[in-house]
């Protein structure tokens, strides 16, 4: 028997024990199709950018640990990595893309002078794959983030600064947005916070608000552009504090009809974001997701299928928001093969997204709506166990993606044949 034949055939056999409880596992293979996750560009190259600028990446409170060989030092070579990682993912892919990783032929261009014309090469990149792209402006590893302060800078010119470039992003963004005929989700996250105990944490807060209003002044065109805006609980260096809290930003989100970004790696240790979402996407239109893994703090590591991703997924599906969610991936590990990484991450929270769509819903909320939690706990149980993974490689196979291991074998290849010459 071939590959593809036994693929098939496994899937032929799941698709019984599926249909079994009322599921109609082809038709979760094609609604898997449509849910796009958007790869971040930074896990190529450990959040470095192409500035060259001399900012540390700890001015943001990030911190990328790991020596491994073989990291994208250039646009071309970032984008054939991320070519050779989306070639080994299935389904539908958007790329997210840093400000930092615009090209500047060699100039030095002060982030608040950016423009589309600095991702031209990346926007025709996308263009030719014909997936969209979402944006970020980068408030961080640059001298002037160095206090650990952006845009509730004390200091009015360095906030100036940092509004001229959050400005410039959301044009570029919108200019991304257009080309590409897919709205461009562009989102704040800035580093804003104190090592220790705050007198006032009122002031920068109140700035700011202040600097936000300036940014998000001009009304988004939503065909093309959609705000969002990240909080933060903690980082290094702003252990005390953080000036974009969970309530500031969720405050502000509500009030002038933005996007929320929750990441998954920065609440409390235990507290998750899949109960979040039905809360939060009663008062406002769309959320944007940072899917990460904190160990035991917000360590980006790569996302892997574990409960916390099950229930993300689950709450996405269970309550039809895959046109309400925007999926995006935050991590960045260095300690290992980063195309692999990507692989990994991507595949995870598609598989988490595939048995998200493979449960018995109308079964399990019939239970539930008869109060009968025996069978609720019953349902939900059994089906873990059942074979999902014959219908992940049949999604494999229908999107030109290998199935099972195989992939490595080409990231191997790619190791040896292109990464350890560098
Ligand atoms: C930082 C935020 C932010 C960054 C990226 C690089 O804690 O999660 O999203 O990881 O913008
Ligand atoms: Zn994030």
């Amino acid at each position: 028997m071939s590959d593809t034949q036994r693929i098939e055939k496994a899937f032929e056999l799941a698709g019984e024990q599926y249909a079994a409880i009322g599921v109609d596992a082809a038709q979760a293979v094609e609604r898997l199709a449509d849910v796009p996750i958007s790869l971040h560009c930074w896990q190529g190259d450990d959040v470095g950018g192409f500035e060259n600028l001399g900012g540390s990446l700890s001015d943001g409170g990030l911190q990328a640990t790991g020596n491994y060989p073989g990291k994208a030092r250039t646009p071309a070579e970032l984008r054939a990595d991320l070519d050779r990682a989306m070639g080994l993912i299935p389904g539908k892919l958007r790329l997210n893309l840093h400000a930092f990783y615009g090209e500047f032929d060699g100039k030095a261009v002060s982030r608040d002078a950016i423009g589309p014309e600095h991702f031209a090469a990346w926007i025709a990149w996308a263009k030719a794959k014909g997936i969209g792209m979402d944006f970020n402006p980068t408030c961080f590893a640059h001298p002037k983030a160095a206090g650990g302060l952006t845009l509730a800078h004390p200091d009015r010119g360095i906030r100036d600064f940092w509004i001229a470039h959050c400005i410039a992003a959301r044009r570029i963004a919108a200019a991304v947005g257009r080309a590409l005929g897919s709205p461009c989700v562009n989102n704040v996250w800035i580093p804003d916070g104190y090592k220790d105990l705050p007198a006032d944490r009122k002031a920068p807060r109140e700035r700011l608000k202040e600097s936000l209003d300036r940014v998000f002044a001009e009304k988004a065109d939503a065909s093309v552009l959609r705000d969002a805006v990240e909080s933060k609980l903690f980082g290094i260096g702003s252990e005390c504090y953080v000036v974009g809290s969970h309530e500031f930003y969720l405050s502000y989100a509500v009030a002038n009809r933005l996007l929320y970004t929750l990441d998954s790696g920065h609440f409390h240790p235990t507290e998750t974001i899949s109960d979040k979402l039905s809360a939060i996407l009663l008062f406002l239109d769309e959320v944007l997701l940072h899917v990460s893994r904190g160990v035991r703090w917000d360590s980006d590591h790569v996302v892997i299928l574990g409960d916390d991703l099950r229930a993300i997924a689950q709450e996405i599906v269970r309550g039809d928001f895959t046109r309400r969610v925007h999926i995006g991936l935050d991590f960045f590990d260095a300690s290992i093969n980063r195309i692999a990484a990507w692989v990994i991450g991507t595949r995870s929270t598609q598989q988490a997204l595939l048995g998200a769509l493979l449960e018995p819903a109308a079964r399990l909320r019939e239970a539930e709506a008869a109060r009968d939690f025996t069978a609720r706990l019953a349902i939900l149980e059994h089906v873990k166990a059942l074979p999902a993974g014959a219908v992940w490689d049949y999604f494999c196979l229908k999107h030109d993606a290998p199935a099972g291991l195989r992939w490595l074998d080409e990231v191997r290849r790619y190791e040896r044949e292109v990464l350890s010459r560098r």
